[in-house]
């Protein structure tokens, strides 16, 4: 299967052992912040403090945090691979780009950007937003995190779909498969031929449409798969 596409989708559970909290495992995010208080447009509209604490806190946090295992290996793969290796991440950290990985897809935004809502620049952002700051571009204190609330629509998925549409092999790593449209696409990927591998801590909510499921710690279970496939091509 050399020179195959690879598409890797990745989720919270890729950053997991860097130390960034996931959203649903316990202690997760989703059990300290109700999701409809802090991840929609209609908390920001009713409460934008609480919000912009909310990302602050979480911006803050994930410059301190470093790549692990399992970012480096992904980066390795997007090198070494003698196809095309495209990451898309659901994730809002910058961890797969200071693994080293040049072409990662944020479909649900990034903490490290801003987003001005009155002349829509995204600055790169890392302090807090809090203070209502005024924008860089255009000097209005109209500033909010550039991260897709539940019901807003993720970002670039033509490019997602095109490069399914040409994936050979769909690689899901570290996701629950709780959230729409990301925990469809192993499905889109199936029906478009593509074999299917999901690699996580536990059986994700759509494990049963995977060709091929591998159990345990993204930085056990990723390393081990990208020597495979390397090995494979013979690199
Ligand atoms: C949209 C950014 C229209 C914010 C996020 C009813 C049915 C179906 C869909 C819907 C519905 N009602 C509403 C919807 C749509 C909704 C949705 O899916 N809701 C769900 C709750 C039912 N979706 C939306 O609103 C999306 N927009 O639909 O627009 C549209 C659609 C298509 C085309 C055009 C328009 C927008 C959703 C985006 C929300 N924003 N993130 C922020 O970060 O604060 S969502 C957030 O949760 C993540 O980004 C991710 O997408 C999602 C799931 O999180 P995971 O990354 O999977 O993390 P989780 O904690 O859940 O799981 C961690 C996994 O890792 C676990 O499996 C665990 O076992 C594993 N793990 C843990 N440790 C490790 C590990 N694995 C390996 N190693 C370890 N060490």
């Amino acid at each position: 299967m050399t020179h195959a596409n690879i598409v890797v989708l990745t989720g919270a559970g890729v950053s997991a052992e860097s130390g960034i909290d996931t959203f649903r495992d316990a202690g997760g995010l989703w059990e300290r912040h109700r999701v409809e208080d802090v991840a929609t447009p209609e908390a920001f509209e009713r409460d934008p403090d609480l919000v912009l604490r909310f990302y602050d806190m979480r911006r803050e946090a994930i410059q301190a945090k470093q790549p692990n295992a399992a970012h480096f290996a992904l980066a390795k793969l997007e090198r070494a691979w003698p196809g095309d290796v495209l990451i898309v991440t659901q994730n809002i950290d910058d961890l797969h780009e200071r693994a080293g990985a040049r072409r990662v897809l944020h479909m649900h935004g990034e903490h490290l950007n801003a987003w001005c809502t009155a002349c829509d620049a995204r600055p790169r952002w890392t302090g807090p937003l809090i203070g209502r700051p005024p924008c860089p571009e255009c000097g209005e204190r109209m500033l909010r995190p550039d991260v897709v609330w539940f019901g807003e629509i993720p970002y670039r998925m033509d490019e997602i779909f095109a490069a399914l549409r040409e994936a050979h092999m769909f690689v899901s790593i570290g996701t629950s498969g709780a959230v729409y449209p990301a925990a469809g696409f192993v499905r889109t990927a199936r029906d478009l031929g593509a074999a299917t591998l999901e690699l996580n801590l536990e059986p994700s909510q759509g494990t049963l449409w995977f060709d091929e499921a591998r159990h345990g710690p993204a930085t056990q279970v990723v390393p081990a798969w990208v020597e495979e496939m390397l090995a494979q091509a013979g690199e």
